[in-house]
């Protein structure tokens, strides 16, 4: 017994450690239930009557100085571990930097937002699509440059499906399934087989509005402009439109504002021209009523059509529009605390 206590005391006395897990594992061998003192003292009673006083001495102090040691090892430890250093629950948080909303994201919302508030609903609708609610049911014509590969693209498995080159393609599925009235504002990415440039880019993103009603006539459409443009780019814009073709609207316009960067007088951004160039739109063609099965002698509608890029650009004076889409977070971040969502 005596020999047992004598070797398990040179271990306690050679055992260094500035670990706190290796004390602690040093502890449980020799101090816990089942640690080698505890297995001496349950075989003291097995020491002879005529020993017992100086074996339980011995044993005594072994306890004794092996808690002491353990004591002291872990007091100069301190709060170093083998793994990860002690939780300092008193320590700050680290900061949760939050993303920020996309520039494009930001002006669909606005533009949605505008237009809800005329009370217009928001429609969406798939970016995969047939001829029929591409082009047909939007009166292209066969002929038309639009339908040739250089423009649009198609799945190479069949020369009826197309990547939708405008969300109207979608307004064309509300025409099949919503009872008339409609007042429809339609977002989406859209895609045409165009070369990437700082003005172009084979995929972008829309808004489209469609009115059908009885009496729908084109000054609500100048209207509904005028407002949109107040709104977005701010009281003073003014509104004008220029002729232009379409083969869904007739008759067809495009709208411009005047800049909002420089009030008109003329700068970089318009051209020196005074006003920028923000959509088309139109009066909805007969032929597109009745293809959709809406009687024409008794609905009319306007309908108007925006790039978002575009709006974009404008808005917050980006010159190229490759930066929306190379996720560059030092271009994204500072949309931060653009107020809009
Ligand atoms: C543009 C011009 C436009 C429309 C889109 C439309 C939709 C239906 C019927 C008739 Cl279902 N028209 N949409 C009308 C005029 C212009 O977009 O420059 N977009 C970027």
């Amino acid at each position: 017994m005596l020999e047992k206590i004598e070797q398990i005391q040179a271990e306690i006395d050679n055992f260094r450690s500035a670990l706190r897990e290796e004390i602690e594992q040093f502890r449980v061998k020799h101090l816990s239930k089942k640690g080698t003192i505890a297995a001496l003292f349950d075989d003291f009673k097995n020491v002879p009557v005529e020993r017992k006083k100086a074996v339980g001495q011995a044993l005594n102090d072994l306890k004794t100085k092996a808690l002491e040691r353990v004591n002291e090892l872990k007091e100069r430890a301190g709060a170093t571990t083998t793994t990860a250093p002690r939780l300092d629950m008193t320590l700050p948080g680290d900061p949760l930097t939050l993303g920020s909303r996309h520039p494009l994201s930001l002006v669909k919302n606005e533009i949605l937002a505008i237009f809800t508030r005329m009370g217009f609903s928001i429609s969406e609708g798939p970016e995969i699509e047939d001829d029929w609610h591409n082009f047909s049911a939007l009166n292209f014509p066969e002929e038309h440059p639009a339908r040739d590969m250089q423009d649009t693209f198609f799945i190479r498995r069949s020369p009826d499906i197309v990547l939708h080159t405008h969300t109207s393609s979608t307004q064309v599925r509300d025409m099949e399934t919503h009872p008339l009235p409609i007042r429809l504002v339609t977002p989406g990415r859209v895609f045409r087989n165009e070369a990437i440039s700082a003005r172009a880019h084979c995929i972008f993103h829309q808004v489209e509005a469609l009115y059908i009603d009885k009496d729908v006539s084109f000054a609500d459409l100048r209207q509904t402009l005028d407002y949109f443009a107040k709104e977005f780019f701010g009281a003073n814009t003014r509104v004008r439109l220029r002729p232009s073709f379409f083969p869904f609207t007739e008759p067809s316009a495009e709208m411009d504002v005047s800049c909002s960067l420089c009030g008109g007088r003329g700068c970089n951004v318009c051209k020196g021209t005074g006003w920028l160039e923000i959509m088309g739109c139109g009066m909805v063609d007969p032929n597109v009523l009745e293809l959709n099965g809406i009687d024409k002698d008794v609905y009319t509608g306007f309908a108007l059509g925006m790039g978002i890029e575009r709006v974009a650009m404008l808005r917050y004076g980006i010159r190229d529009l490759r930066l929306f889409f190379e996720n560059d977070v030092r271009f994204l971040e500072q949309f931060a605390a653009a107020g809009i969502c």
